[in-house]
């Protein structure tokens, strides 16, 4: 398989963890990129010029990063990291949307920062860091339900609470969520996570 990422991409990095931790990474051939740039290699995969984009062994196209992850499961036989049907698939599916949701809000706010000062909406970025914020408080008062887990979830959940400290690192979400701070912490120690830790592209 092949994957088209850039190193700073947190949905990269879910794909990353999701295959460390069901062994499949050794399967995978990394396929540097700039999504940002809409390079031609990319857009005639994936019209969107997004990343991550897999290619697979009989060169079928897959995105999004819940797509890839979805098909990942099914390439092996360990534990499934997406449970099947029934009343548990659909709390880790919605834990997802959740982590994807708080990511696409940050993604926003760090977009509307690289702008030139006069073209920036404070009202804009005030509205999506009031998502991120709730989305965060939701995953600290919910925390008991999903934290022992592992699962698509919880994996996301890990790659956003990496990013915001990559990206607005001045910006404190822990004080108030000493829960999320704690597993977090012990979360990060997991090789998956350690050998994936975001970098600036170069
Ligand atoms: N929902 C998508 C989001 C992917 C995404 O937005 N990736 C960013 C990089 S972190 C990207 O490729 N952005 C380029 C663009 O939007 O043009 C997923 O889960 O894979």
């Amino acid at each position: 398989m092949k994957l088209y990422y850039a190193p700073a991409s947190p949905f990269v990095r879910k794909v990353n963890v999701f295959a460390m931790e069901t062994g499949l990474d050794k399967k995978i051939e990394w396929l540097r990129t700039n999504p940002w740039q809409a390079e031609d290699k990319l857009t005639a995969e994936n019209p969107l010029s997004k990343i991550p984009t897999l290619i697979t062994d009989d060169d079928k196209v897959i995105y999004d990063s819940r797509v890839i992850c979805e098909y990942l499961d099914s390439l092996h036989n360990g534990d499934k990291l997406i449970p099947g049907k029934g009343e548990k698939h659909w709390q880790v599916l919605r834990l997802q949307a959740l982590a994807d949701g708080i990511l696409d809000a940050g993604i926003l706010r760090f977009m509307e920062k690289k702008r030139p000062s006069e073209l920036r909406s404070k009202d804009w970025d005030n509205m999506q860091q009031k998502s991120v914020e709730r989305g965060l408080d939701y995953l600290e008062s919910s925390i008991s339900d999903w934290s022992d887990n592992l699962d698509i979830g919880v994996i996301t959940v890990a790659c956003v609470l990496g990013w915001l400290d990559f990206r607005f690192a001045d910006e404190d979400w822990r004080t108030r969520r000493p829960q999320l701070k704690n597993w977090f912490e012990l979360f990060s120690k997991r090789p998956s996570m350690v050998k994936t830790m975001p970098a600036e592209a170069k």
